[in-house]
């Protein structure tokens, strides 16, 4: 795994491939397949007309660009106080990316559509299992539901070059506002399903648990991801700033909303100070940068931010503690010091 560096993010929207972090749950198939992408192939199941399609033939069907934070569940799993096990990511196992590929309703569509039954969008990844385990434990297998067809995609391309192979070219299923999980890279299967796949990464993996318990398919599934923000800079790591207009910048998401506002806080979150947005607004699945200017003496700061959605939810000030340390937004924990000489 490789995590970006809070003060790394940078002040554009974008997070360019080499700074975006890198996440596998098993070893990664071949780097030979990003070669002829055209060539990757995909089978779609649970179709009235199931076939299987090469990457040059998705490129028929039809285009569309997203721009989409891709954020793993886990992101901010080190500032759970139970300490789960798992990567501890702070801010960085997340950037915002431009995606463009085939919807996967036009896909369905040139299937003849959805098989009688299908309730779920199951993905499967192309990496080969390893010999003498039972597949089901280890293969990268996720079900969403299928109301996802308005937006999900079939990406061949990842910020105007192809997909690299490291985020899962030649072929990845973004689903945006839902968790990197879901978002299967080296995709070769693709199934409308009457149920979630009993793959463990499903049934028991990845589940909202009480800390301390394991998952399965009783508890909610992590899927959507939920209304976040945090300050990138001045970043901890570049050290004391100095006194005066002081740059207090950072990104908020709405997770599958729109962004109404983001507040910023110099004292830990006792007086909260409305950011302006800066930058383009690439829609809703997008993350958009905010900025603060403040005159700050010398002294010691605490610094956070809140963000809130169009339907006026605010971020959470501390998100309750679970089993797998998944989908962290809590503001107070995200704070980091600041120290202005
Ligand atoms: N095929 C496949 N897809 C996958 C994974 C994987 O291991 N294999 N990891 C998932 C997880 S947990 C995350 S957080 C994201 C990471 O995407 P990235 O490496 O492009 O940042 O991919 C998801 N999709
Ligand atoms: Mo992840």
């Amino acid at each position: 795994t490789l995590e970006t560096r809070r003060g790394a993010c940078g002040t554009s929207l974008i997070t360019p491939a080499g700074r975006l972090y890198v996440r596998n749950n098993l070893p990664p198939p071949d780097v030979a397949i990003v070669a002829n992408p055209d060539a990757w192939t995909v089978a779609v199941e649970g179709v009235r007309q199931p076939r299987t399609l090469s990457v040059g033939e998705l490129k028929s069907l039809g285009i569309e660009t997203v721009a989409a934070v891709l954020q793993c569940s886990g992101n901010g799993r080190g500032y759970f106080p139970s300490k789960p096990s798992g990567t501890k990511w702070q801010v960085g196992a997340a950037g915002c990316v431009i995606w463009s590929g085939v919807p996967v309703r036009q896909v369905v569509a040139a299937l003849g559509g959805l098989a009688e039954g299908a309730r779920f969008i199951t993905g499967t990844g192309g990496e080969q299992l390893p010999a003498g385990v039972d597949p089901k434990s280890v293969v990268v297998e996720r079900s969403v539901p299928l109301k996802e067809l308005d937006t999900a995609l079939l990406a061949w391309e990842m910020n105007g070059e192809p997909v690299p192979h490291a985020h899962g070219g030649p072929l990845r299923l973004v689903v945006p506002g839902y968790s990197g999980v879901n978002n299967i890279k080296y995709v070769k299967r693709l199934a409308f399903t009457p149920v979630e796949t009993d793959a463990r990464i499903q049934s028991t993996g990845y589940r909202m648990t009480p800390p301390g318990t394991k998952g399965d398919p009783s508890f909610p599934a992590v899927w959507e991801m939920d209304v976040k923000s945090w300050v990138n800079g001045p970043a901890p790591e570049n050290g004391p700033v100095k006194a005066g207009w002081v740059q207090i910048h950072g990104v908020a998401m709405g997770g599958t909303r729109a962004l109404r506002r983001v507040d910023v806080s110099v004292d830990g979150g006792q007086t909260w100070h409305e950011a302006r947005f800066v930058g383009p607004d690439l829609g809703r699945f997008a993350w958009r940068q905010f900025v603060l200017p403040m005159r700050l003496e010398p002294g010691e700061y605490m610094v956070t931010s809140r963000a809130q959605d169009t339907r006026f939810n605010w971020q959470e000030e501390v998100t309750p503690d679970n089993g797998g340390g998944f989908l962290n937004s809590g503001w107070r924990a995200h704070a980091i010091p600041l120290v202005v000489a």
